[in-house]
């Protein structure tokens, strides 16, 4: 009675050629090897690491070091759902890598959302001061955080207003007349945050006293003051920004009990163990999920050696022998640490003894510098020339490498020319030896601190880059919940990267060929994605550069929530990275920040172009590297001179032999940008063209100053036609020029194109106002960080009648979500070209996130919804709820497991008139959708059974597909009620003949 769809499938394949499709994930090659399958649980333990006696996640890492040696196979490493809580961070090296040509891969197990948890769970709050609604629990004394998360959305630390008046700079302290802060207890822990220009500057306080005319006194640590205030003195390249701005204004104070007066603030009293926090509207502290983080990073990625610092001329360990050795500091030409040691006789020799396997001599080149003999333990094994056609400081004039890891001496013999200058030694420590082909898929990494701010203060250079607080003044980054360093081929797709106390992911130190993808890295106190480092310039050793990384079809928003310079995504030096296809939004600094450097590599006349006193020219080895198609919008939320695409320093290996390409993104939604595309000083060798800019800023392109160099922009498309350029050598070919959103058809490509390709793309219910699905016509703007509730804190707005908003769906219901307000008038709204009559959008007090116009029971399909300003001084669209229907074939759609096949044309009545199908139990399908809800609809019949419901890692139990006759597009599963936001729902067979999937539903 029934036909079997695979016989029916086979029957029409047999006649109708290409009826029948693979799509997904192909079936299984016959002699293809089959993965060693492990498993992981939050409860795990001993060494079996099967399904049912599963390991804990180390005692998995343990099996798998015992296997790698052997592998002939991928190990597939299955981490079941729940929370890891890590006592350190999971960190994983060479011995854990993948051997012979395959990965190790770390996956989350299907329908299942592994947790590795850096936080302590907290209980037992009870009220403190009923009056302000106060809440505190017990956690043991010492503990030390800087975040606390209430149901997974940040708290913040209990925080006075914005921008205080009345507050007077003298020495390191702030005065008032305002008595309330001598009243503040744990004054040492009270902070003062000073967001100036594109740095945020934050030093805790020595004391908090009262002047001698009454009032406060807000005492800063003296000593992170003064970092704050001076030029810090870089021990490498010479260009840190000259100290400026400087902390000379309190844009708040944080962290006192006394400050807590705001739902959803916290404070942690670490010494006397209580966290305080003061519950926002709906929260339920006896059943919250309160989570305060202890750990700084969650997974440790490394190979070996680890970061390398030059040793300077000056270490005692450095023998300089002959006669005419002299000292040369403060010299302003760019040497390490601004000196160097020379001589000009023939014959004067310079030895260094030293562990490892090979060593890098830097020095100076130029015409007056002349051979070097190299000897490596007594034997000459090199002649080198430090002879050049113009002074270059910081050049590896010899490099040895390979050596046994042994003790060695290095000794260099000036042999001709004038002069040759010694300004470091860099020591490699042992071989080169990444971590290497192992791939983290699924996971969530979540609860994160970072502490040192509360010690030494927020150091800021620039995008997240700080100063260490020490003499050395060395770069310090911040710390990411999960880094790498020196890895290769280490991939992280599918993740969740989220409410971290630094930055979210890091590939540092010379990682190579790794990726980071498909990811959603989201509420992070730092960065979200950062490449490459800051002190390896120098480097000629490709072996140890950052090269070949992938940062794509990312997810990044809401970063630096609370260090407000740290960037989306951000790369140092690096060689041909790829950052392509992220949705990168929601910043208070830059949206991305690619490069470092300033003008260092930029030639002498260029820098005394500029106005520079003193030329300090070296090299840089960045270059090659590709920014495209990038979706970057709602940027500089709170900081002010930077912009959605920031780059500083040059590109093209320093002499334009790699050039880097800024081509096919959308760049809109300013804020307080200055230049949108901001070629910052000594950025060189861009190539950047095919973009589009909209919604701000002031120049669409901006390059200030003459160490700016060999750029090419051309071809791209804006709404502004003011530009900016004193660079040199550089063409600037004025954009096409676009008014009221008639954005010609190649630019239309480059907006559609733009962001997360469809597989990477949940399927949407909820559509941001800032979504590129959404066509503006007119004089709309948009604003970021409005502070009023707004859906993402922005909208789009309008004052001009007329003006309209549309979006193309396909599904069977829309709604308009905007703001109600007494400014506010009507709006017009068409479905499908048919006016369905005016909407009030007055109201008589600010109402936002309200549904202006609703529309539902459309009959399932492609429709297009058209609002449009007709009266008021102001028309907003804050976003798009939709009832969105999508067929089994939508990019986004993940079908995991080998018996998945595609059925066409099948005559069924399915939607669309097909189906994906599975055989196997336990193979699965996952959707990741936006919205409150999502239904499946599909086929029922007497060959199905039961399907296993997995939503965002819970599950919900079974539904039956098992009908005694075959039913096309029952609704087999519906969840509603969710909170409106990014779910992930996972169906999985357990029973019957096939699992088949028609279409899902999402609104
Ligand atoms: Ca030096
Ligand atoms: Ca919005
Ligand atoms: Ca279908």
């Amino acid at each position: 009675m029934t036909i079997s769809l695979w016989r029916r499938a086979a029957a029409l394949a047999a006649t109708t050629a290409g009826a029948l499709l693979f799509t997904g994930v192909a079936p299984t090659p016959a002699a293809a090897a089959t993965p060693t399958v492990l498993y992981a649980s939050p409860g795990g333990s001993g060494s079996t690491c099967s399904i049912s006696a599963p390991c804990s996640v180390t005692g998995v890492q343990t099996k798998v070091q015992g296997l790698v040696s052997g592998m002939s196979a991928d190990i597939d490493v299955y981490l079941r759902g729940g929370a890891y809580r890590l006592a350190s961070a999971l960190s994983l090296g060479p011995a854990d890598s993948g051997q012979n040509g395959h990965k190790v891969v770390y996956a989350a197990y299907p329908g299942e959302k592994p947790v590795l948890n850096g936080a302590r769970q907290i209980t037992g709050f009870s009220v403190y001061d009923s009056t302000k609604n106060i809440y505190r629990a017990p956690v043991s004394a010492g503990t030390q955080s800087r975040q606390l998360f209430v149901n997974g959305v940040r708290a913040q630390r209990a925080r006075g207003p914005l921008n205080p008046s009345g507050f007077t700079l003298t020495g390191s302290a702030f005065t008032t007349a305002d008595t309330s802060y001598a009243s503040f207890t744990n004054a040492s822990s009270v902070e003062v945050v000073d967001d100036n220009a594109w740095k945020q500057m934050r030093c805790p306080l020595a004391s908090i006293t009262v002047p001698a005319g009454g009032g406060s006194s807000l005492n800063l640590n003296p000593a992170c003051f003064a970092n704050n205030n001076t030029a810090v003195p870089n021990r490498g390249f010479p260009f840190n920004g000259a100290g400026l701005p400087k902390l000379d204004a309190i844009t708040y104070v944080e962290n006192a009990y006394q400050l807590l007066d705001t739902p959803g603030e916290f404070y942690l009293d670490s010494a006397a163990g209580f966290v305080y926090y003061m519950p926002r509207s709906g929260e339920n502290l006896s059943t919250a999920d309160v989570e305060l983080p202890t750990q700084q990073t969650l997974l440790n990625v490394s190979g070996t050696p680890g970061h390398l610092t030059p040793v300077n001329d000056t270490d005692p360990g450095i023998t300089y022998t002959g006669s005419s050795w002299g000292y040369f500091s403060a010299r302003s030409l760019g040497d390490l640490y601004d000196d160097v040691h020379g001589t000009t006789a023939n014959g004067d020799s310079v030895s260094y003894t030293f562990t490892g396997t090979g060593i890098d001599v830097l020095a100076e080149t130029n015409s007056d510098q002349g051979g070097i003999d190299v000897y490596l333990d007594g034997t000459k094994v090199q002649s080198v020339s430090a002879t050049g056609t113009s002074r270059l400081a910081q050049q590896v004039v010899a490099s040895v490498s390979g050596l046994t890891q042994a003790q060695h001496t290095i000794k260099l013999v000036k042999t001709s020319g004038t002069w040759i200058t010694i300004d470091g030694f860099t020591v490699v420590p042992g071989a080169i030896t990444p971590a290497h082909d192992i791939t983290f898929q699924g996971l969530t990494f979540a609860y994160t601190t970072w502490t040192l701010p509360s010690t030494v203060g927020y150091i800021d250079n620039q995008a997240g880059i700080l100063w260490d607080a020490g003499s050395s003044h060395a770069p310090l980054r911040i710390p990411a919940a999960v880094q790498v360093h020196r890895g290769s081929n280490i991939t992280f797709t599918g993740n969740e990267i989220a409410h971290n106390g630094g930055t979210g992911i890091d590939l540092a130190d010379g990682t190579q060929n790794s990726s980071v993808a498909g990811n959603w890295i989201h509420d992070t106190s730092g960065g979200g994605a950062y490449v490459g480092e800051v002190d390896d310039y120098y480097l000629t050793d490709t072996s140890r550069m950052t090269t070949g990384d992938t940062v794509s079809e990312n997810w990044i928003s809401q970063v630096g929530q609370d260090y407000s310079d740290a960037v989306g995504v951000w790369a140092g030096y690096t060689r041909n990275l790829t950052v392509s296809h992220n949705d990168i939004g929601h910043t208070p600094y830059s949206g991305m920040s690619i490069g470092w450097g300033w003008g260092y590599a930029s030639p002498c006349s260029m820098q005394a172009a500029q106005g520079l006193k003193t030329c300090e020219h070296g090299t840089i080895y960045a270059g090659g590297n590709q920014i495209l198609d990038n979706h970057v919008h709602d940027v500089m939320n709170i900081l002010n001179d930077g912009g959605p695409v920031y780059t500083n320093g040059g590109q093209g290996d320093g002499n334009g032999s790699a050039t880097s390409v800024l081509s096919g993104n959308l760049l809109e939604i300013t804020n307080h940008t200055n230049q949108v595309i901001y070629h910052d000083e000594g950025s060189s060798y861009w190539n950047t063209h095919d973009n589009v800019i909209r919604l701000g800023g002031g120049n669409w392109v901006g390059m200030w100053t003459p160490t700016i160099h060999d750029n090419y922009i051309h071809d791209n498309f804006a709404d502004r036609s003011n530009w900016g350029s004193n660079a040199t050598n550089t063409t600037v070919v004025q954009s096409t020029i676009v008014s009221g959103g008639a954005w010609p058809s190649a630019a239309q490509a480059i907006i559609a194109a733009s962001g997360p390709e469809a597989a990477y793309q949940p399927l949407n219910g909820l559509l941001d106002d800032d979504s590129t699905a959404i066509a503006y016509t007119g004089s709309w703007s948009a604003s970021g960080n409005r502070g009023l509730g707004d859906l993402n804190d922005a909208l789009h707005a309008t004052t001009v009648n007329g003006d309209t908003a549309t979006l193309t769906f396909t599904g069977t219901g829309v709604s308009v979500i905007g703001e109600k307000n007494t400014d506010q008038g009507q709006v017009e709204v068409f479905i499908d070209g048919t006016s369905q009559g005016l909407f009030d959008t007055s109201a008589p007090t600010r109402q936002v996130q309200q549904s202006v116009y609703s529309a539902s029971g459309l009959p399932v399909g492609s429709h297009t919804i058209q609002v449009v300003k007709r009266s008021g001084n102001f028309t907003t669209v804050d976003g798009f709820e939709v009832a969105g229907s999508y067929n089994d074939t939508a990019p986004a759609i993940a079908y995991a497991g080998t018996s998945w096949g595609y059925f066409g044309s099948r005559g069924l009545g399915d939607y669309q008139d097909d189906v994906h199908a599975a055989s196997s139990n336990g193979d699965s399908v996952t959707v990741t959708f936006t919205g409150t809800g999502i239904s499946l609809i599909t086929e029922t019949n007497t060959d199905e059974g039961q399907i296993a419901v997995s939503l965002d890692g819970a599950s919900q139990g079974t539904v039956n597909a098992n009908a005694s006759t075959r039913h096309a597009q029952q609704t087999l599963y519906s969840a509603s009620g969710l909170a409106p936001g990014r779910h992930t729902l996972t169906l999985t067979k357990v029973t019957g003949t096939f699992l088949v999937i028609d279409r899902f539903d999402i609104h």
